[in-house]
């Protein structure tokens, strides 16, 4: 039997895919009413192809609990949120439910981390845990470091297809796990030892952060001298060794926004480039805000309850708010005392800002101003709806002219 802790992003389609593939699982979770809504047959929350996965699941016994279960093997996937202040992170949820892990697990457990880290968590957080309750590691408990890497929006797809790392101490625990993962991945698995494991993690999405400051910082660039960013990657990503990524309103979600923060407040003598990269992708909802600030002057808009801002996630066709360039903008909008700018998102049914409107045709007309912020598929299809606004589209969706643009 496996238990998988934690029932949120990434623990609930890990533990669907398991039991899928025949698994015995049991999804432990602390939040009473989640696993409520999971025994009932409701899913959390909204991700492309998790309905049928969960009632595969269903059929095939997967339990959930609040208590966690003696068993042989444990996946932890709890969230490791980060300290805004000291860019640190915040290792106390892990540590916790190694905690219960270890009050329950059977002698030889294998005990999987799945939550990023940041490098040197393991040995600094999770072996002392381990060793204080004085059972041997190697032994009585085997610890693994299995990050994941799937994308929300397409998590099912990538739990398939998606290579995966295994960091262990021992090879032959890294078989046995590599075999577990195989139920449901049929990608390349690698087998490494636990501190590359943690490393290349972050190290995956730094990479993809700086990529992106890349991308805004020729925004910036083509912004002053008017030029077309969008044509000049489009032309450059033709040379075979270039592959330029998007420019955006910034960059948001738990992971590539989060992660290089870790080797920033690690190796702060040494982290140059990836610093630059995190200021540049933090900079850009305030260049959102300078465009917003030029284009009501250029039409003598003076109030700012006249400009709407569209999506509230962090990315295209998700539920996720997490550390989104939306919010961020609203955030240095409210250091500014500016409030009152109207807000839309067709994914995010609670109201967790001021002005946030339910219904979209409310919110069209009561704006001149349209802000794309995300280039949900709600609002492609919607293109002649908004046409005769004053659009702001940081995304580069809309096919026609008269649009402004990053
Ligand atoms: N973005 C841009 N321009 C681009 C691509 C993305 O501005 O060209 C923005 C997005 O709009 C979003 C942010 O970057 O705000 C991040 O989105 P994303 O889709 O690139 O990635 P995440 O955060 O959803 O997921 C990442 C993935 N990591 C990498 O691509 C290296 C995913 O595979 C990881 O599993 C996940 O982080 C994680 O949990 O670490």
């Amino acid at each position: 039997m496996i238990n998988v802790i934690g029932q949120g992003y990434i623990g609930l389609p890990t533990a669907l895919m398991l039991a899928k593939s025949g698994k015995q699982v049991v999804g432990t979770d602390y939040n009473e009413k989640l696993i409520q809504s999971l025994k009932n047959g409701k899913l959390t929350f909204e991700e492309k192809s998790m309905d049928e996965l969960f009632k595969e699941a269903i059929v095939n016994g997967i339990e959930f609990s609040t208590e966690y279960h003696k068993t042989d093997t444990y996946i932890i996937s709890v969230p490791t949120p980060y300290v805004k202040e000291s860019k640190k992170l915040d290792p106390t949820y892990v540590i916790s439910a190694t905690h219960s892990v270890l009050e329950v697990c059977e002698k030889g457990a294998i005990l999987i981390i799945e939550s990023t880290v940041s490098p040197g968590t393991i040995d600094r957080y999770i072996r002392p845990e381990i060793e204080k309750k004085g059972y041997l590691l190697g032994g009585d408990v085997h610890l693994v470091h299995a990050p994941e890497r799937i994308i929300p929006g397409n998590m099912i797809y990538e739990l398939e297809h998606n290579p995966r790392t295994i960091g262990v101490d021992d090879s032959t625990v890294g078989e046995k796990v590599k075999e577990l993962y195989s139920s449901f991945c049929k990608a390349d698995i690698v087998i490494t030892d636990i501190r590359t494991a943690e490393m290349s993690k972050v190290v995956e999405n730094t990479y993809r952060d700086v990529n992106i400051a890349f991308a805004n910082e020729l925004a910036k660039i083509c912004r002053t001298i008017n030029m077309d960013v969008y044509e000049i990657i489009k032309i450059a990503n033709k040379h075979p060794r270039v592959n330029i990524l998007q420019p955006g309103p910034g960059v948001g979600g738990h992971c590539i926004s989060v992660d290089p923060w870790f080797l920033v407040g690690d190796y702060p003598d040494l982290t140059n480039l990836i610093l630059t990269a995190r200021k540049i992708n933090d900079s850009m909802p305030t260049h959102v805000l300078k465009r917003i600030r030029d284009i009501m002057r250029e039409h003598d808009i003076k109030d700012i309850s006249k400009v709407g801002l569209y999506g509230l996630t962090y990315k295209e066709n998700v539920d996720d708010t997490r550390e989104s360039p939306t919010l961020q903008l609203l955030e240095r909008m409210e250091e500014h005392l500016a409030f009152g700018v109207k807000v839309f998102d067709p994914y995010v049914k609670d109201r967790i800002v001021d002005h946030q409107f339910k219904n979209f045709e409310d919110f069209i007309n009561e704006i001149e101003i349209l802000v794309i912020m995300v280039g949900h598929d709600h609002i492609k299809e919607n293109m002649e709806r908004i046409k005769d606004k004053l659009i702001i589209d940081t995304k580069n969706i809309c096919g026609f002219d008269g649009v402004y643009k990053l």
